[in-house]
């Protein structure tokens, strides 16, 4: 129920789901794949199967775009229709005029990408521009390959009574809600005596354990990252031996660095010198440290360098893929046999928005999918297919962009198990089944991002009513169009995937060993085993950790970290400060929702029935707010309502509010999606990241007032 490869244990009867615990019949895996308790999401999944709104059948609109009348059709009518829909379409525009947006992974991407590719266009649309990309990317700047924490295994005691990590450094991550797996060995490590450092502007269940809790200005990620390098170095405390064997630009760095002094950056982070210094020491004197980062720190217009700054500060002291530290990863999946990615070099070359850094594996900017349907350049694009993303919610700037660009396409077909606000929306509408009803396997499917596992998920019942899965959907359009998607049935594409991996078996083979794991390796590097070309150090152009990049220098970008103000700030635009006083960040993870999902669940619903938004008691007096009151929050852009709670864990300048508000039990077709949705005063207008199109949905300005008093 989201994207997180827990393992439990799921059990029916009769072809009913009934229940779903802790799965303890194999303690082989326990050390790779620790058990997890159903979490509250997953109590809720019964009546999310159950639930008597699901979407059975599949729809045609019968009134105008947006009008909420149905009739009920055919898979055949349907499949057939959006075949049709989509051969005419290419035929008059190009293939490139098809767009397809895909959510956060949830196991279909790789399946989605592969019919795009024999289709002929290169626009698959996301969110992975403020979602994981920038950390692939950083990663393959500077290591040529991805990291991966393995905290569940380096929190443990190591054979000397000792834990393996010494020192956890958690950047604008909130595992407790976010990443349980996670969270539960924070706790581990917690207890066995591991050093926590936390930089989040909130009081974060993390932050309450912490032995350091950094409150920075949300945006300045980069100038505290930057000035703890600073200290490290000017202490002398990174890994001398280490930086001179193998890191590539450590002087450019240093000189970098030392513009950022704790008591300058003090004044950009808000965060006081000595505390700046005290992280740093601790950071680097307790080895082996691990690191990792949320979308506190990704959610930015200068996501990039807050990723280089930290990846640097774990190369300086050497802490990369060595137990305890931040290991590299390897896939026992191809994940180019997974999408299916051998696009050809003319069609890549046709991918909407001009973000370098967003290559092949991954998609492109939303925020480039959706102007290019508005403006029609640089070419016009008509049609989208929305496979599991409730576009008009979680895409920035969501009515003046994304909805005014859906209402002028020529064709939208939505897959989901409910209507969403952007399933209302549609011209044919597609019942989807859930994970429960359709065999799968869990891997990560990018390259840059390997985990070094696959995990077996298959159905444990038959698919409800007349839903399908994803898979069955673009195997069926390809035989439609003509087009050779490798296989008639999705298990044998499961079958193919699992085969020609280092999996080496059937899917039906593997659905009874349950995973397949690689062994963990360290100090790669020292082996010939990172480089292509077998060299011994690291996949780059300077076989080296590139703290200086070569790669992005050719791009014309810079090639180090560089903090730089979001656009919108008390210090970027104080004149617009003057009536939009407050910093606003967005997206807290709740852990009964996953993004815009779960809210018509009432076993859920019923722990969050509301948007909330955070506000300090000083700056709630100073606007009249009292806590529960429902509040404005605007920008700019627009402004929507939640209810205002009020906690001392925040900055009085800074107010924190959620995304993904919609509430299914207001009327249909647009089920109140304009009421708390906080994409309302997003933006999807430059400045972006220049290397990957993000955008700033964690550092805004806004205003707040009681709703009832505007
Ligand atoms: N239950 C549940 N779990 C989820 C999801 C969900 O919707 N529900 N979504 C999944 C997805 S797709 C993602 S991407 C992950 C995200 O997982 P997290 O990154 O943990 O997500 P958030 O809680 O949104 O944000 C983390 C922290 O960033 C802080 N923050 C805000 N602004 C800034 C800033 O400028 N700098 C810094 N350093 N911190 C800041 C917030 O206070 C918050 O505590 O969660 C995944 N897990
Ligand atoms: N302001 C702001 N905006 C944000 C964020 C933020 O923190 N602040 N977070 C961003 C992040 S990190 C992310 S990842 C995105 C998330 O954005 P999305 O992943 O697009 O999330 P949802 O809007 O919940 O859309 C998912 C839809 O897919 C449906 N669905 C679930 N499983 C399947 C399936 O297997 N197949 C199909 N076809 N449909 C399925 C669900 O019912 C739901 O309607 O939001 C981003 N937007
Ligand atoms: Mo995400």
């Amino acid at each position: 129920m989201c994207h997180s490869r827990c393992r439990v244990a799921v059990h029916s009867e009769n072809g009913h789901l009934v229940t779903i615990e802790e799965d303890r019949s194999d303690p082989r895996v326990d050390s790779i794949f620790p058990p997890t308790r159903a979490c509250l999401r997953l109590r809720g999944a019964k009546e999310w199967m159950y639930h008597p709104n699901r979407v059975n059948f599949p729809l045609r609109r019968a009134g105008e775009k947006g009008e909420g009348k149905w009739e009920r059709i055919s898979w055949e009518q349907a499949l057939g229709e959006i075949a049709q829909r989509l051969s005419e379409i290419k035929q008059r525009y190009g293939a490139e005029s098809l767009v397809s947006t895909i959510g956060t992974g949830r196991t279909r991407t790789e399946y989605q990408a592969r019919f795009l590719n024999l289709f002929g266009t290169p626009n698959i649309m996301g969110q992975a521009k403020i979602c994981f990309t920038p950390q692939i990317q950083s990663c393959a700047l500077m290591f040529g390959r991805a990291h991966r924490h393995r905290m569940n295994l380096t929190l443990e005691k190591g054979a000397s009574g000792e834990p393996f990590t010494k020192c956890v450094l958690l950047v604008g991550i909130n595992p407790r809600e976010s990443t349980l797996r996670l969270w539960k060995s924070v706790l581990n490590g917690k207890k066995i005596g591991v050093k926590i450092i936390v930089l989040d502007p909130r009081r974060t269940p993390a932050a309450e354990l912490a032995d350091i809790w950094l409150q920075l200005r949300p945006g300045t990620d980069t100038a505290l990252l930057m000035s703890m390098i600073n200290v490290v170095i000017e202490e002398g405390l990174y890994d001398k031996e280490f930086v001179e064997k193998w890191c590539y630009g450590f002087d450019k760095l240093a000189e970098r660095a030392k513009e950022y002094p704790p008591e300058r950056v003090a004044e950009i982070t808000w965060v006081p010198a000595d505390k700046i210094r005290e992280a740093a020491r601790m950071y680097a004197n307790n080895r082996p440290a691990t690191s990792v980062h949320g979308m506190g720190s990704e959610h930015l217009q200068n996501c990039i360098e807050a990723i280089l700054a930290r990846l640097s500060l774990a190369s300086i002291t050497g802490n990369i893929d060595i137990l305890g530290g931040n290991i590299l990863a390897e896939s026992p999946v191809d994940p180019e046999k997974l999408s299916g990615m051998d696009m050809k070099p003319d069609t890549w070359n046709k991918a909407l928005g001009d973000f370098p850094l967003l290559n092949l594996a991954h998609p492109i900017a939303s925020h480039a999918g959706w102007r290019a349907v508005l403006t029609e350049e640089p070419y016009p694009v008509k049609a989208v297919l929305v496979h599991g993303c409730n576009t008009i919610v979680p895409h920035e700037n969501a009515r003046s962009h994304v909805y005014q660009a859906i209402m002028k396409l020529d064709f939208i077909s939505v897959m989901d198990q409910f209507m969403t606000p952007t399933a209302e929306l549609a011209d044919i509408v597609m019942p989807n089944n859930t994970p429960f009803e359709r065999d799968e396997i869990h891997c990560v499917p990018f390259k840059a991002f390997a985990q070094p596992f696959v995990l077996a998920a298959p159905r444990v019942i038959d698919s409800l009513w007349e839903s399908r899965s994803d898979a069955e959907v673009f195997i069926d359009l390809c035989h439609r169009l003509g087009l050779d998607y490798g296989a008639n049935t999705v298990t044998e594409l499961l079958d193919n995937i699992l085969l020609e991996s280092a999996v080496g078996m059937s899917f039906e083979e593997f659905k009874e060993r349950g995973w397949y794991s690689l062994p963990l390796s360290w100090r790669k590097y020292e082996q010939g085993l990172l480089a292509a070309d077998g060299a011994l150090g690291f996949n780059t152009r300077s076989h080296g950790i590139e703290l200086y990049s070569k790669y992005l220098e050719e791009l014309g970008l810079d090639p180090m970290p560089v903090p730089r103000e979001p656009p919108e700030s008390p210090v970027s635009s104080p004149e617009l400060a003057k009536s939009y006083p407050l910093v606003l960040t967005t997206g807290l993870r709740s852990p009964v929702f996953f993004h815009s999902q779960y809210r018509q669940l009432g076993w859920l619903r019923e722990i969050h029935p509301e948007p909330v938004v955070r506000i300090h008691p000083a700056t709630a007096s100073k606007f009249g707010i009292k806590d529960g009151d429902w509040v404005f929050i605007e920008s700019p852009r627009g402004r929507c309502q939640q209810r205002a709670m009020l906690t001392i864990g925040i900055d009085p300048r800074v107010i924190m509010a959620e995304h993904g508000w919609w509430f299914p039990e207001k009327p249909a077709p647009e089920h109140g999606v304009w009421d708390s949705n906080i994409n309302l005063l997003t933006d999807s207008e430059p400045p972006h990241d220049p290397g990957l199109g993000s955008s700033p949905v964690r550092s805004l300005l806004c205003r707040i007032y009681k709703a009832g008093e505007e």
